[in-house]
């Protein structure tokens, strides 16, 4: 029987190859869009051994995905991840203008440097902005654990006005390249 946590489990292990060591499996990402052959993937997770996959689980941990992570090509022969790479492949997004603020949940120990050198990618391609503050309690919360993570506002709406370039990507994170500490205040309790 298939569990729901054997399903995360394999799920963190396709994000992996998708976004960050495709070579644990011996393949690689195509340069423009990060697509790879859907058979070389379930081959080359099956040889493995440590998962068994084939298509319809596949099917399955795509469309069940809680933030729609991955995406086939039009005619299923490809798959890819929608975003959150560090490897150097080209993702197509939509550059579009952003609402007036977004938001980033991270945690304090990060926050001295942060409004000193502004929000950095790390070792992602770009940084991640949540469209609401709930969301960004969630993500913050990865880094924060057990301790409340620290929620910043971005002034979006006014970066955008300066010439800064936002981008949504397919499964609805908005990335930039780098926001400034001038963009970004620390949000009070409540507010
Ligand atoms: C921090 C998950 C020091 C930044 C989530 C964050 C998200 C700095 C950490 C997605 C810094 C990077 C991305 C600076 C930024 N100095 N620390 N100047 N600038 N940081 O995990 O945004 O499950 O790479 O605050 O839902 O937390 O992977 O980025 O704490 O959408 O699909 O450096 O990951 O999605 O951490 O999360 P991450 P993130 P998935």
């Amino acid at each position: 029987m298939e569990t729901k946590e054997e399903n995360v489990k394999l799920s963190r292990f396709i994000s992996k190859i998708l976004r960050h060591k495709p070579e644990t499996i011996g393949i690689q990402l195509e340069h423009i869009g990060g697509w790879v052959d859907v058979n070389e993937l379930i081959n080359g997770i099956n040889a493995k051994g440590k998962f068994f996959i084939d298509r319809p689980l596949l099917e399955r941990i795509v469309a069940s995905d809680s933030k729609g992570r991955y995406s086939f090509n039009a005619d299923g022969t490809k798959i890819r991840a929608n975003q959150g790479h560090s490897v150097d492949v080209v993702i197509e997004m939509e550059h579009r203008q952003p609402p007036e603020f977004l938001y980033h949940g991270t945690a304090w120990r990060f926050i001295e440097s942060i409004m000193a050198k502004g929000l950095i990618p790390g070792r992602r391609q770009y940084v991640h902005l949540s469209p609401d503050r709930e969301t960004a309690v969630t993500v913050g919360y990865r880094h924060s654990r057990p301790e409340q993570p620290v929620i910043l506002k971005v002034y979006a709406g006014q970066m955008a006005a300066d010439g800064y370039d936002f981008m949504i990507s397919d499964n609805g994170v908005w990335q930039i390249a780098h926001v400034p500490p001038q963009y970004l205040t620390i949000m009070q309790e409540g507010e």
